[in-house]
């Protein structure tokens, strides 16, 4: 792995050509994922055969060449390995059978078992076994908070009332659940880290829906708990650690990540004012809006560019979109923002 641009940039070092990934580089946006998902009605029933993750991860590293493989899985296997029945039906997102609906719900909790989702650790293993000896795999986990919204909303939401509603009538249980889901993650991270991934990234998609206060008190420690407890066990302590935190509502530059190697920035944030503060402390990964990426060619080059450019001295810098590539992008868009940046 001593060859990773990826690797060597989340050391903080500087490339002329920024390594790059992206979020999501796997899924509905390409032809060769739908051939595949078309087998299977629920999502989930995929996650669970190793090879065909594999192969999945595979696919954008086959098409783009890029500089680093995301694990094929989801963030919510960990709710479903608790019981509360986790299913991705045609056309609709994630949806929870038995989700958290009262303070009993988190009292009667079964203990969570690692062994129960076995099924990823093998893709983990599978996907090292195709990948090239130099191409790094990053394995990832939602972090607590996001975990608990979609526990408790049973599902995905435009404002996730239910959540809110939890979270005012009782925290108390809220931050015991968020307690059980940050040693969860620990647990399922060291798994894929003892199965072979080279790097970590913990995703906060759901930070925003939490006013400045909430987020130390409800995510931002708890996130840290499970980044202590990483720090703390050889088999973890030196892996980067990637943190995602969508639009949170205190500024990004005023939050102190312990034991974060690299910030991955939301596209609303300013990257510029930002690598001012994070130089040195942190390596960036971001920002390019992916909306940017349903427009012309030449727009795609010029917004790409303007990134390249102003983080080009930046000792840590990998290039990625502000948030997931969504079903709606052409791959020939994708292929023009990185021949864009590799030019
Ligand atoms: O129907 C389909 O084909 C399923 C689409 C899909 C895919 C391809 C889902 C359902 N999950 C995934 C894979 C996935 N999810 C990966 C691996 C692939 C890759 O990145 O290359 C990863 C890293 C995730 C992470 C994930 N899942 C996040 C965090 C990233 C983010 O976008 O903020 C979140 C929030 C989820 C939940 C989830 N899973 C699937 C969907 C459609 C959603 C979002 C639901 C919502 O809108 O709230």
């Amino acid at each position: 792995m001593k060859n990773s641009k990826f690797l060597r940039a989340l050391n903080l070092q500087t490339h002329s050509i920024p390594p790059v990934w992206f979020m999501r580089q796997a899924g509905r946006y390409l032809p060769e994922y739908q051939k595949i998902r078309k087998n299977y009605s629920n999502f989930l029933d995929m996650c669970k055969q190793p090879k065909t993750c594999a192969e999945l991860a595979l696919q954008p590293i086959d098409r783009f060449d890029l500089d680093a493989s995301i694990l094929f899985s989801d963030i919510l296997t960990i709710p479903d390995a608790l019981n509360l029945g986790l299913a991705f039906h045609e056309g609709e997102g994630p949806k929870f059978s038995n989700p958290i609906s009262s303070p009993q719900d988190i009292k009667k909790l079964i203990s969570f078992d690692v062994n129960a989702i076995g099924y990823v650790f093998k893709a983990v293993e599978e996907t090292k076994n195709l990948l090239p000896k130099d191409l790094p795999l990053i394995g990832f986990c939602g972090s607590p908070w996001t975990l608990a919204a979609y526990s408790i909303e049973g599902g995905s939401s435009k404002d996730f009332k239910k959540t809110k509603s939890f979270m005012a009538n009782h925290p108390t249980e809220l931050q015991e659940f968020l307690e059980i889901l940050s040693n969860a993650c620990y647990e399922y991270l060291r798994q894929q880290v003892l199965s072979g991934v080279n790097a970590l990234q913990i995703f906060d998609s759901w930070a925003d829906l939490l006013s400045e206060n909430e987020l130390e008190r409800f995510s931002l420690q708890y996130t840290q708990q499970l980044t202590d407890l990483l720090k703390s066990d050889p088999v973890t302590s030196n892996i980067p650690i990637i943190l995602f935190e969508k639009a949170p509502k205190k500024k990004i530059d005023d939050l102190v990540f312990k034991n974060i190697s690299c910030v991955s920035l939301y596209w609303q944030e300013n990257i510029e004012s930002v690598a001012k503060n994070f130089k040195n402390q942190y390596a960036i990964q971001g920002n390019l809006d992916p909306k940017v990426l349903l427009e012309s060619d030449e727009i795609i080059w010029k917004e790409t560019q303007k990134i390249c450019s102003i983080m080009s001295e930046y000792p840590g810098f990998i290039f990625n979109l502000g948030h997931g590539i969504t079903p709606d992008i052409n791959p020939s868009k994708v292929k023009v923002m990185i021949d864009a940046i590799r030019q």
